[in-house]
């Protein structure tokens, strides 16, 4: 029987992941953990304050649980890495060592850790970017993220822990506000102009950069770890995709339907992470070995997104 812990399970991704595996498991099966708890985490039951940098206190969680299943999402991301660079390293691999060293001590532990479109750097091929080329990421949490690969696979062939990951591209969804990312407009635009009709973005017009509509990754992430063991082939990370656009393409989209919206432009230290970044990504592994489809092109996540905020910030 499959019983998770969920680690950063109030975050943007986690607070949606958290929703689907318990809609699939049942809300006991599935332990929902943050560094401290949140206005909602009382109706968040079964919930846990937990700080990922404590291994005895995952131990002891993971223990009193039961959990044979871990998500780990704690991590601190692109843009706020790089006001902090030593806490976002520390954050970032600590508490990846953490969890595979419990799965070492206990290899009936499958953990999911997210990597990201992050480990690519300003050399890597930016069209249609494959599993394996130049990869030299220049942010901390770049580096990170392609160090944990490294780990991930580490562990796997020496140790035999069941680890899989996903590189994400940018996550849009509008249940829960993402912290810190560069690929953040592609939210916070949606609430600015539904709230003040207008946004002014920090990322230039044409900059294209990989996305994903949040449904999506939840149903990445899921399949990954239901996959057979015999069709994970890769234990470093696998590509993933769905679409990319610029800011002024999806602008373009709102603009469809939200005739008032209103867009101006205001690069700021974001950019250059961004470009340094690919514009799409060849996921055919993830495709190949483990079915991977997506679901949401850009017209069909725009009008999602509109419609669920209007109900979400009562805007009629
Ligand atoms: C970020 O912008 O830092 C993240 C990512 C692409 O991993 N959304």
């Amino acid at each position: 029987m499959t019983k998770c812990l969920v680690i950063g399970a109030s975050g943007q991704l986690g607070t949606n992941l958290t929703g689907s595996l318990r809609a699939k498991y049942g809300k006991n099966q599935v332990v929902a953990s943050d560094i401290r708890p949140t206005k909602e985490s009382s109706q968040n039951e079964p919930f846990e304050v937990l700080d990922a940098m404590d291994f005895e206190a995952i131990k002891k969680v993971v223990e009193k649980h039961q959990i044979n299943v871990i998500y780990h999402l704690a991590a601190i991301l692109s843009a706020k890495g790089e006001q902090n660079p030593e806490m976002a390293w520390n954050l970032n691999m600590t508490s990846l060592l953490h969890v595979l060293n419990l799965a070492k001590e206990n290899t009936k532990i499958q953990i999911f850790w997210p990597s990201s479109i992050a480990v690519f750097g300003p050399s890597t091929p930016k069209d249609n970017t494959p599993q394996d080329c130049v990869m030299d990421p220049n942010t901390v949490y770049g580096i990170s993220k392609l160090a944990g690969e490294r780990w991930c696979e580490y562990y796997h062939k020496k140790h035999g822990v069941d680890v899989r990951s996903v590189r994400y591209p940018g996550l849009i969804g509008y249940k829960t506000l993402p912290g810190g990312g560069t690929t953040d407009y592609a939210v916070d635009i949606f609430y600015k102009i539904l709230q003040e009709e207008s946004y002014e973005c920090f990322l230039k017009e044409n900059c294209y950069l990989p996305m994903m509509y949040m449904d999506d990754a939840v149903k990445a992430t899921i399949d990954i770890m239901e996959a057979p063991v015999d069709a994970i082939n890769i234990r470093s990370s696998y590509n993933l995709s769905a679409i990319s656009f610029s800011p002024k393409e999806l602008y373009n989209e709102i603009k469809n339907q939200i005739s008032e919206a209103k867009i101006s432009y205001n690069p700021d230290f974001r950019q250059a992470i961004a470009d340094s970044w690919p514009n799409s990504i060849n996921d055919a592994e993830a495709r190949k070995d483990w079915g991977w489809e997506h679901s949401f092109d850009l017209s069909k996540m725009v009008q999602e997104i509109i419609k669920g905020l209007k109900e979400q910030l009562v805007i009629h």
